[in-house]
């Protein structure tokens, strides 16, 4: 059985063969949406391959938390959306015979080298862009079958004796053999990472994606760039669209409504508003030609008028009007566990747990979406102070550090914050480290920015230490170093800029 990626064929399968041989296994993975389908991922091929399996989450995967998991009397750990840039500390329990890891990430490696480490990085894939963890998890999970059904074509599903897993399947169909229905959550993880650049996933993810409309789990179209279609009644879907913004509609509730009630179109349906899911396609074609139109009109540049049409990625299996049949939605599901600390709920949604973990997730998301409107409108309030070649806020204790980021990403364009400079957001994180999260825009990207390498190298210059993507990073300062931290890190984006 051939793998997804050629590249990644001959790594993927020595992890899979030594996954295969082990007793059980621990898996570790990241907290965050790739983290949560990386995970779900590779605990659906560990289960469907008759291997007993705990999982456990990090939110960091620091120096502590990997001896933790040494101090455990698994001898395999398998590691997901994380673990390449902790390999130096890794391979010093590798040594000390503590556990053998499996790494299946695509995050930068540190200098440190180990026999089954899959990461898109080390074989000439970008791992910014074309492939996430979850990418990388499915990589291992269609290797893992390839192994597990090896001189056993009949594939008899094994018994599952796992103490982490569980009998649901994430379609709620009968899993394929060659794990190939996992591929709608390797989409979600790297939407989720932001690996959907210029409206649609590249590389690596792109032939996941076939891989996922073969088996029948996906779906994609090319629709309009507007997050929230399938479960946002249609006012609010125009009206928070930030990613382009239209004069007159976005973040303009009457200016939303009126824009519709000009269209010859039924927009309540029973009572209730309806949604983009909805519509027919002739409806949903009366609306795209009147938002292009109207941001025609209203002078929005070319190159952003194209950024309104994007492709959607749909789970064919999950049921039309909910959070869980769009990528991005389902990630945003997920991160709202995530960020509050309940990776069990993240992970129950995705292995198909419809009921209590479904239910407790919208929840957390409602929450969530309470907290971030009361930080945008904080950060709106008090401003932000411009540096020369960046912005930054400090929230102190008023926004959660781990929300501090998305705040800034969408305060960036209201009033007074400039989608022209990277925006850096501080937080309290306990009482002798602050949180520090930056954000970009794609446009900026392609001038040369790197924030991972900003927020890199300013905090590890002040004592603390940070990473990430170009396009959105974070790091740990000590208190009380947030100014020399700006002033290195303004020096930096200056450099990448110029
Ligand atoms: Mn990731």
């Amino acid at each position: 059985m051939a793998g997804p990626i050629p590249a990644l064929e001959e790594c993927a399968t020595a992890c899979a063969e030594y996954l295969y041989d082990s007793e059980r296994v621990l898996l570790a993975s990241h907290i965050d949406a790739d983290g949560l389908t990386s995970a779900a991922i590779a605990a659906s091929a560990l289960e469907r391959a008759g291997l007993p399996f705990e999982t456990v989450f990090e939110k960091q995967l620091d120096a502590d938390a990997i001896a933790a998991i040494a101090d455990t009397d698994y001898d395999t750990v398998l590691f997901t959306d994380f673990g390449s840039g902790q390999l130096d500390v890794i391979a010093e329990h590798e040594a000390a015979e503590a556990f053998t890891p499996v790494i299946a990430d695509h995050h930068q490696p540190a200098e440190a080298e180990t026999t089954y480490h899959l990461n898109p990085l080390l074989f000439g894939i970008n791992g910014a862009s074309e492939l996430s963890g979850a990418g990388a998890s499915y990589v291992l999970a269609r290797a893992l079958a390839a192994v597990a059904t090896d001189g056993d074509p009949v594939s008899e599903s094994p018994a599952a004796t796992t103490d982490g897993g569980t009998t649901l399947t994430p379609t709620g169909e009968p899993p394929r053999a060659d794990n190939r229905d996992l591929a709608g959550l390797a989409v979600v993880g790297a939407v989720g990472d932001m690996q959907a650049s210029g409206g649609e996933l590249h590389g690596a993810n792109a032939t996941i994606v076939e891989e996922g409309l073969e088996a029948g789990v996906l779906e994609t179209a090319t629709d309009l760039a507007l997050y929230g279609k399938q479960t946002r009644p249609l006012p609010k879907l125009l009206e928070y669209a930030s990613d382009v913004r239209i004069p007159g509609v976005s973040n303009d509730q009457n200016g939303a409504l009126r824009f519709l009630d000009g269209l010859d179109l039924e927009l309540r349906e029973d009572g209730e508003w309806r949604c983009w899911v909805d519509l027919t396609s002739e409806e949903k074609q009366t609306v795209a030609s009147a938002l292009v139109q109207k941001a025609v009109t209203s002078g929005v540049p070319a190159h952003k008028i194209d950024d309104l049409v994007a492709t959607s990625y749909a789970l064919a299996t999950e049921p039309l009007g909910t959070e869980l049949r769009d990528a991005s939605e389902f990630s945003t599901l997920l991160n709202a566990t995530a960020r509050y600390e309940r990776a069990d709920v993240g992970l129950g949604v995705c292995l198909g747990d419809r009921d209590g973990a479904l239910e407790r997730a919208r929840q957390l998301l409602r929450e969530h979406r309470r907290n971030l409107s009361n930080g945008i409108d904080l950060v709106t309030e008090e401003g932000v102070t411009k540096e020369d070649h960046l912005q930054w806020f400090h929230a102190d204790d008023r926004i959660r550090e781990t929300i501090v980021g998305i705040v800034a990403g969408m305060a960036v364009g209201n009033a007074g914050i400039s989608p022209r400079l990277p925006i850096l957001a501080f937080a309290n994180k306990n009482k002798d480290e602050v949180k520090v999260s930056a954000r970009g825009t794609h446009s900026l990207v392609r001038q040369g920015l790197d924030l991972s390498v900003v927020v890199g190298e300013a905090s590890r210059a002040v004592g603390g230490d940070g990473g990430g993507h170009d396009v959105a990073a974070g790091a740990t300062v000590p208190r009380g170093k947030e100014e020399a931290f700006l002033e290195r890190a303004d020096e930096i984006v200056g450099e990448q800029l110029s």
